[in-house]
């Protein structure tokens, strides 16, 4: 019987480069997020790779709404061997003293709750079986502040301490808990982030060779490919002229 990841967040980025990487490795992928549409086309994808693949269209913030997609699937679509913790977002630049609530809210709500909600309903199902891998996707962000980061960054330190009290908490199980945290990821995030504004996202990346989605999914596939004995606790992603969240070496 081959293997089931589920991707929060695959519509997109580092999501739905890990889709891909995991059905190239004989998984078969249940893949979230709120477009429709993307997840049908990359479903479409996913089975030339020869994965079968469940699609489950639901925002992670609405917790009655992820508590149904994951009830909608047959039990053995039920038996989750890999949780990827990924959807997620940034929203905004501004100092802490003038940000935006709504911002801080939507953040909050999704990197922080959303992921909580998608913990809560999958890993009982693990522990029963004794059997399961969750990812969850931090970011350097959360090892220190930058400027302007703030909320972000207390979402990407939640992240941690909530994966490193998952892993405590699992300690007496089978099941193994792995923190990834990237560094500057080109994918929509920055687009996001400055509410679509393409001009100050591609800024970004300016001058600075930036990793990839399928980057951060060979490590994530390398965490949950470790053997048995092995739990892959924590990596931290960064490009090669990055040093740190507020460290990088740009080029002209
Ligand atoms: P993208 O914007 O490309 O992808 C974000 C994904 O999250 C999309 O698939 C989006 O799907 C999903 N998502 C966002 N909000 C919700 C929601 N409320 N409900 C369901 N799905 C949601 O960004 P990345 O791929 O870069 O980001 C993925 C993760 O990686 C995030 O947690 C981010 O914080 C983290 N990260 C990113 C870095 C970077 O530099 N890019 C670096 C470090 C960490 P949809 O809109 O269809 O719902
Ligand atoms: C995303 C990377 O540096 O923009 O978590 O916060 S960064």
């Amino acid at each position: 019987m081959k293997k089931i990841v589920l991707v929060t967040g695959a519509t997109s980025g580092i999501g739905e480069a890990c889709a891909r990487v995991f059905a190239r490795g004989g998984y078969d992928v249940i893949v979230t997020g709120r477009r429709a549409e993307r997840l049908e086309a990359l479903r479409k994808e996913l089975e030339t790779l020869g994965a079968a693949v469940k699609t489950l269209q639901f925002d992670v913030r609405d917790a009655e709404a992820a508590k149904n997609a994951l009830a909608s699937l047959d039990d053995r679509w039920k038996q989750v061997d890999v949780l990827v913790n990924n959807a997620g977002l940034a929203l905004g630049l501004e100092k802490e003293y003038e940000g935006c609530p709504d911002d801080w809210n939507t953040m909050i709500d999704t990197n922080i709750k959303g992921l909580l909600t998608m913990t809560r309903l999958v890993v009982p199902g693990m522990v029963e079986r004794a059997r399961g891998h969750v990812i969850n996707i931090g970011s350097v962000a959360g090892d220190a502040a930058y400027a302007g980061g703030n909320v972000y960054c207390a979402t990407k330190a939640a992240v941690k301490a909530l994966t490193d009290g998952l892993r405590i908490d699992l300690a007496d199980t089978p099941v193994r808990v792995t923190n990834i945290k990237p560094g500057l990821v080109e994918t929509e995030f920055s687009r996001v982030r400055f509410h679509g504004d393409e001009d100050r996202a591609s800024n970004v990346y300016k001058g600075i060779k930036p990793l990839t989605g399928a980057d951060i999914a060979d490590v994530v596939f390398y965490a949950a490919s470790a053997p048995a004995h092995v739990q892959i606790a924590e990596v931290l992603v960064l490009a090669t002229h990055q040093a740190s969240g507020s460290v990088i070496s740009r080029r002209n």
